[in-house]
C-alpha cells in the first residue's frame, strides 16, 4: 500500500516526463539508448535491433477486457539473443506518451498456442498509462506460435521453444521491458517506483500463472482470466467427449446436445433467484437438474453450409441437413457421462467437466453425407496434444480414437502431468514469495466456458489456500486468501468472454483499473464489475462475488447477495482418486 508521501512522488515524476514529447522521444537513437545492456543472466540485447515510430491517435475497440480507447503511443521492438545460442526473440513495447504516462509497466499474454496476442492485447495497457509488452517466444515472428515449432523432427523437441513457451520468455519479457521502461521515461533515481501488472486469459491465463508461481518480486499484481493450467490433463480434456460418444456407441446430431444445454439453462435460471436467462448458480443446477428430463423435447435447427477458410483461395464447405428430432435417451445420457467428468473404468475421477449450461462445442459430431448419419468428429484441440506433445510426432491432428478408453485417457493425462511438470502443468500451489512481496491477483473464469472447466480455477485456489493456510479454519484461510488473491466466477460467461447464449450476462471489463486502485492505493475491491457487453441490457454494470461466496438473488430478483451454501460448496471440491499422487 502506497502512502500519500509516495502518491505525491510519483505525481512529481510524471509532470517532470512531460517535458518531452512523444515526437522527442520515439526515436530508434533515444529508444536504442534506453535498451538495458544486460538485464538477466545469458540474455543479451542487441541495441542495433531497435525500431521506434510514433503513432497517433490509435483507437482500439472495445473488447470484452477493456472498453474503447484512442491515444498516442511509440512503438519500439527490439531483439536479443540468448548467450551461447544462436536464436532471436523478439519484443514488442507499446509506450505511452511521455503527458500520459502513469509509471506502470503491462505484460500481456497469448491464447491457445500462441504466445502473444499479435499486438492485439497492448492497448489494455496504453489506455491505463502503462507501457504494455509482448514476446515471441523465440519463435520466428510475433504471429509464429508455439505448436508450429516444438517439434524439430519427428522425435525430438526443441526443448528451448517449451521452456521459452512454458515461463522463460515471460519472465525475459518483465524484466527486459520494465528496465526499458524505466530507462525511456528516466525513472532512474531509487525512489522511483514503475508499477507492474499483467493482463491474459486462457493459455495468457496460464502465462499469468506461470509467473506468479516462481517470481515473487516480477509483478504487482495480475488479471488472469480462466487459465489454461493443468496442462497435462487440460489438453486431452478436449477429447473425452469424442470418446463418451463412442464408448457409448452414440453420435448425437449436435442439434440436440444444442437443445439439452438450452434446456438446462431455462431449468437452471430462476435457481439462483433471478430469472433473466442466466444461471448465476451451476452449482445449483448440479444439485437439482436431472438431463433426464429433457429427453422427448423436441429440437429443430435448419440445415446450414459452413465454409471453413483452411488456405488463401482453399475453402472447404460443409453442408448439414436440417435435424429435426426429439431428445432421446443416448442423448441424455451421452450429456450426463460428459457433465460427470473422465473417470477410469473403475469409477475413479481423473478429470472434471465444464459446468451445466456450457455449451458441448468439444462434443460435436459430424455430418456424413455418404452414410447420412452423424459420427465422430477429433478436435485437434485434443488430438494435436495427443500427437505433438505425448508421441512427439508432426502431426496436427489425431486420426483415430480406436483403441482408446477411459484409461487410456487417464494415461496420457498422467504422462502429459509427468513430462511437462515443471514447465506446462503451471499448478505450483505454494505463492508464498509473491504474497510476501505484496503481489494481487484477480482471478476470473466464466461460470458457463466451454473450453476450460471452471472448476479447474476452483480447484486450484482452493489448493493454494490449503497449501498457504494449512492451520487456519476454511474460513479464516478463505478470508487470508482473498486479501491478495481472489477468484471470481463470472455468471453466463463462456470462455473468456460473455456468451450469446446468456445475454444478459457480463464480463469483467474494468478489471485491470481496479487491480491498479487495489495496488497504488490500497482499494481493496469487493464485488467486482461486470459489465452486459450485447443484448438488450448492453452497458449494464453487475456485481460479481468473491469466491467462495455465491450469487443468490432476493427480493424477487432484484438484489443481489453473497452467501456461503456447504452443499454448493461440495460440488466444485474433487478427489481425484485416479491419481497417486496430489493433483492441485
Ligand atoms: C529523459 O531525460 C533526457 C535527458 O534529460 C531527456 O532528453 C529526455 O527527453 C527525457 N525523457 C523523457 C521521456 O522525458
Ligand atoms: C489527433 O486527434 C486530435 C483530435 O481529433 C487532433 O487535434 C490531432 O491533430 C490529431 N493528431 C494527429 C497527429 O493526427
Ligand atoms: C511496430 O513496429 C514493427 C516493427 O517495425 C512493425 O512491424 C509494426 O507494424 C509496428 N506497429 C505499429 C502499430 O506501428
Ligand atoms: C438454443 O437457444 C438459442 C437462443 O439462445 C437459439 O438461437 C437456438 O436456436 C436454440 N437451439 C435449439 C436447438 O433450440
Ligand atoms: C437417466 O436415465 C437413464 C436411463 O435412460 C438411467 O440409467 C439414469 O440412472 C437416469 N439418471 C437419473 C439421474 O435418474
Ligand atoms: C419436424 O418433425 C415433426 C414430426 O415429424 C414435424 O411435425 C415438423 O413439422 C418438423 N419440423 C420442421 C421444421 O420440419
Ligand atoms: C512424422 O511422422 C508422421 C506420422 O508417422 C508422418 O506422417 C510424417 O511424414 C513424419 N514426418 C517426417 C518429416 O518424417
Ligand atoms: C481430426 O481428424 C479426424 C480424423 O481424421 C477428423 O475426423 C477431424 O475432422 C479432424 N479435426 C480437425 C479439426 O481437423
Ligand atoms: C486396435 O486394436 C486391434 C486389436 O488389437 C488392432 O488390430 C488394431 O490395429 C488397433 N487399432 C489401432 C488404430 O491401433
Ligand atoms: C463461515 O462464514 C460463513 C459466511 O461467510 C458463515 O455462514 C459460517 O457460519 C462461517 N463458519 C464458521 C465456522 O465460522
Ligand atoms: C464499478 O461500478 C461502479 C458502479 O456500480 C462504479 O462507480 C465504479 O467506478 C466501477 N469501477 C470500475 C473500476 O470500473
Ligand atoms: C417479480 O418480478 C417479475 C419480473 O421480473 C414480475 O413480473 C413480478 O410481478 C414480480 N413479482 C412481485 C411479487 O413483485
Ligand atoms: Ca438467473
Amino acid at each position: 500500500m502506497r502512502s500519500k508521501m509516495s502518491l505525491l512522488a510519483a505525481t512529481a515524476t510524471v509532470s517532470l516526463a512531460q517535458a518531452a514529447s512523444l515526437a522527442d522521444v520515439c526515436t530508434s537513437t533515444y529508444a536504442s539508448a534506453a535498451a538495458p545492456i544486460s538485464p538477466l543472466l545469458g540474455v543479451t540485447v542487441d541495441q542495433s535491433s531497435v525500431t521506434a515510430n510514433a503513432v497517433y491517435n490509435y483507437t482500439s475497440s472495445e473488447t470484452a477486457f477493456w472498453t474503447a480507447a484512442t491515444f498516442d503511443f511509440c512503438n519500439v521492438t527490439l531483439s536479443y539473443t540468448h548467450d551461447g545460442l544462436d536464436d532471436t526473440v523478439l519484443l514488442e513495447f507499446w509506450l505511452p506518451a511521455p503527458s500520459d504516462f502513469q509509471n506502470r509497466w503491462l505484460s500481456t499474454g497469448g491464447f491457445g498456442y500462441a504466445i502473444n496476442g499479435n499486438s492485439a492485447d497492448l492497448p489494455g495497457g496504453v489506455m491505463y498509462g502503462a507501457a504494455s509488452g509482448q514476446t515471441d517466444g523465440g519463435f520466428g515472428g510475433f504471429s509464429v506460435e508455439f505448436d508450429d515449432v516444438y517439434l524439430l523432427a519427428n522425435g525430438t523437441a526443441d526443448r528451448e521453444a517449451l521452456y521459452m513457451f512454458g515461463y522463460q520468455a515471460h519472465h525475459e519479457l518483465s524484466v527486459i521491458g520494465k528496465a526499458f521502461t524505466k530507462s525511456f521515461f528516466n525513472l532512474t533515481s531509487s525512489g522511483d517506483k514503475l508499477y507492474a501488472y499483467y493482463q491474459g486469459c486462457s493459455e495468457g491465463g496460464r502465462e499469468g500463472w506461470s509467473q506468479v508461481q516462481r517470481y515473487g518480486e516480477e509483478w504487482d499484481g495480475a488479471v488472469i482470466g480462466a487459465p489454461a493450467i493443468r496442462y497435462g490433463q487440460q489438453q486431452p480434456n478436449h477429447l473425452f467427449p469424442g470418446l463418451v460418444e463412442q464408448t457409448m456407441g452414440y453420435f448425437p446430431p449436435p442439434c440436440e446436445l444444442e437443445k439439452i444445454n438450452n434446456l438446462t439453462i431455462a431449468a437452471c435460471d430462476e435457481l439462483d433467484g433471478k430469472k433473466d436467462g442466466v444461471v448465476s448458480r451451476t452449482d445449483l443446477c448440479k444439485l437439482h437438474f436431472d438431463v433426464n428430463s429433457t429427453i422427448g423435447e423436441p429440437y429443430y435447427c435448419a440445415a446450414e453450409t459452413t465454409t471453413t477458410v483452411l488456405k488463401k483461395r482453399l475453402s472447404t464447405s460443409n453442408t448439414t441437413p436440417a435435424q429435426n428430432g426429439t431428445v432421446s435417451k443416448a442423448g441424455a445420457a451421452v450429456a450426463a457421462a460428459i457433465l460427470d467428468g473422465l473417470h477410469t473404468l473403475d469409477g475413479k475421477r481423473a478429470y472434471i467437466w465444464y459446468q451445466p449450461s456450457a455449451t458441448f462445442d468439444d462434443a460435436a459430431t459430424q455430418y456424413n453425407s455418404e452414410t447420412d448419419s452423424w459420427e465422430l468428429d477429433i478436435t485437434s484441440l485434443g488430438g494435436e496434444w495427443v500427437t505433438k506433445w505425448l508421441e512427439l510426432v508432426d502431426l496436427d491432428n489425431l486420426s483415430t480414437l480406436d483403441n482408446v478408453t477411459y484409461d487410456v485417457m487417464k494415461d496420457w493425462m498422467e504422462l502429459g502431468w509427468q513430462r511437462y511438470e515443471d514447465v506446462l502443468q503451471t499448478t505450483w500451489p505454494d505463492l508464498t514469495p509473491f504474497y510476501s512481496a505484496g503481489g494481487k491477483v484477480l482471478h476470473v473464469h466464466g461460470e458457463s466456458d466451454p473450453s476450460i472447466p471452471t472448476g479447474s480455477s476452483v480447484h486450484y485456489h482452493e489448493a493454494v489456500r490449503q497449501q498457504m493456510y494449512p492451520s487456519l479454519s476454511f474460513n479464516e484461510s478463505s478470508e487470508a486468501l482473498n486479501d491478495w488473491n481472489r477468484l471470481y466466477l463470472v455468471p453466463g460467461a463462456a470462455h473468456c468472454t460473455y456468451s450469446s447464449d446468456q445475454p444478459n450476462g457480463g464480463w469483467p471489463q474494468t478489471t485491470l483499473l481496479t487491480l491498479i486502485d487495489w495496488v497504488e492505493n490500497g482499494d481493496k475491491p469487493d464485488l467486482l464489475n461486470a459489465t452486459v457487453q450485447e443484448g438488450s441490457n448492453i452497458g449494464q454494470q453487475q456485481k460479481l462475488c468473491p469466491w467462495p461466496h455465491r450469487p443468490l438473488f432476493v427480493n424477487n430478483g432484484t438484489e443481489l447477495t453473497c452467501v456461503f451454501d456447504e452443499e454448493s460448496y461440495q460440488t466444485w471440491v474433487y478427489d481425484f482418486d485416479a491419481y497417486n499422487l496430489p493433483l492441485y
